[in-house]
């Protein structure tokens, strides 16, 4: 039997954390034969819900939960974790502005932050999901004295595999033939789809993604049914997305430790490197290669013309701002 890993999920009896605990519970996110240990970390108020969701992990008798734990706070959600998946956050509110926003979460991810770097396993590697996912990573990863500031990442991979369903609902085929679709930026409508590298796999043969669809169309409507993709769950839902960000995070995490077989792209947002000119430390999605468990490397040197440099510099733009709208929590 393999030792388990412990994973830390914040905000678990919310939306997104119900549709996420059980599959990672049974072996959907670290493998079939990997033991996982399961740490629910809520708010206070939130915590009599959290034990409901742990009975019916109890009640699915998975045979890879070696452990489920309960916290109402960080530090003790965090203990010793392998993995710590940021979801709980402030959803934004009536007439608040992204900016509002970003002031009133900040502080969560500063605490988190610290929890983690004083708590987790010295390798431990996280995810941010809750929204503005990118900036909170990054007020996290400032908060990294211990613990490694490149494993602290945001989750931009939802936009992938929209990008993903959306060229393969054109052209009628699974969704498994449409490879190397990437995202750049900030997980907002400033990010950039980029198709110019993916290709499909048809009757065995690969075919430029540019090649089988129409330019006209993946310069409109793929480009902004991508970014624009929650708002249209909501509308149509009367809830922001819940199984596809699920889905979305364990793809993150699962790729990122059993890598994706076959060296396709993926999408994460990272701590830039200073790569394709981004200011070092913002956490920007990349299109990256998993090289080995738990390491991931930019994609280097892919060509970019003029129109896209101009959209990747707004993405940038948009999070200097945010940045600086946070510095005193950095
Ligand atoms: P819910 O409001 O249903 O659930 C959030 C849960 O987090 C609540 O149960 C709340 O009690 C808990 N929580 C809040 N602050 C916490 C804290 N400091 N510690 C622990 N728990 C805390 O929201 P849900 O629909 O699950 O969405 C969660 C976050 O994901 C939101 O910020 C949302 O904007 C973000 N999203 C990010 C996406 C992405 O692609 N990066 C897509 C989906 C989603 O919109």
């Amino acid at each position: 039997m393999k030792k388990p890993i412990r994973v830390a999920v914040t905000g678990a009896a919310g939306n997104i954390g119900y549709s996420l605990v059980f599959p990672i519970a049974a072996g959907d996110m670290l493998g079939k034969d990997q033991p996982v240990i399961l740490q629910l970390v809520e708010l206070p108020n939130a915590i009599q819900a959290l034990h409901g969701v742990a009975l019916e992990l109890d009640d699915c008798a998975y045979p890879l939960l070696a452990g489920i734990e309960v916290a109402d706070n960080s530090a003790a959600g965090f203990k010793d974790a392998d993995v710590v998946m940021l979801v709980g956050a402030k959803p934004r509110g009536p007439g608040q502005t992204r900016a509002d926003l970003i002031r009133d979460n900040g502080p969560i991810f500063t605490g988190q932050g610290d929890a983690i770097d004083q708590n987790a396993a010295p390798d431990v590697k996280v995810i941010v999901v809750g929204n503005p996912c990118n900036t909170n990573a990054l007020i996290a990863a400032s908060r990294a004295r211990r613990t490694d500031k490149a494993n602290y990442t945001a989750m931009t991979r939802l936009d992938q595999n929209r990008a993903t369903g959306q060229i393969a609902k054109k052209l009628g085929i699974a969704p498994g033939a449409v490879r190397d679709t990437f995202i750049w930026g900030n997980h907002s409508d400033t990010m950039v789809p980029d198709f110019s590298k993916g290709y499909v796999l048809h009757g065995g043969e690969k075919k430029a993604i540019a090649e089988v669809v129409s330019s006209d169309w993946l310069a409109t409507d793929f480009d902004k049914t991508v970014r624009t993709r929650g708002k249209a769950i909501i509308d149509a839902r009367g809830k922001s997305s819940a199984a596809s960000a699920a889905q979305a995070a364990m793809d993150h995490i699962h790729d990122w430790f059993l890598g994706t077989g076959d060296n396709t792209v993926v999408s994460m947002a990272v701590p830039s490197d200073g790569s394709y000119g981004i200011p070092e430390g913002l956490v920007y999605s990349f299109p990256v290669r998993i090289t080995a468990p738990w390491k991931y490397e930019i994609i280097q040197g892919l060509p970019i013309d003029a129109a896209m440099q101009a959209r990747i510099d707004n993405s940038t733009k948009e999070l200097l701002a945010e940045r600086e709208a946070v510095k005193d929590l950095l």
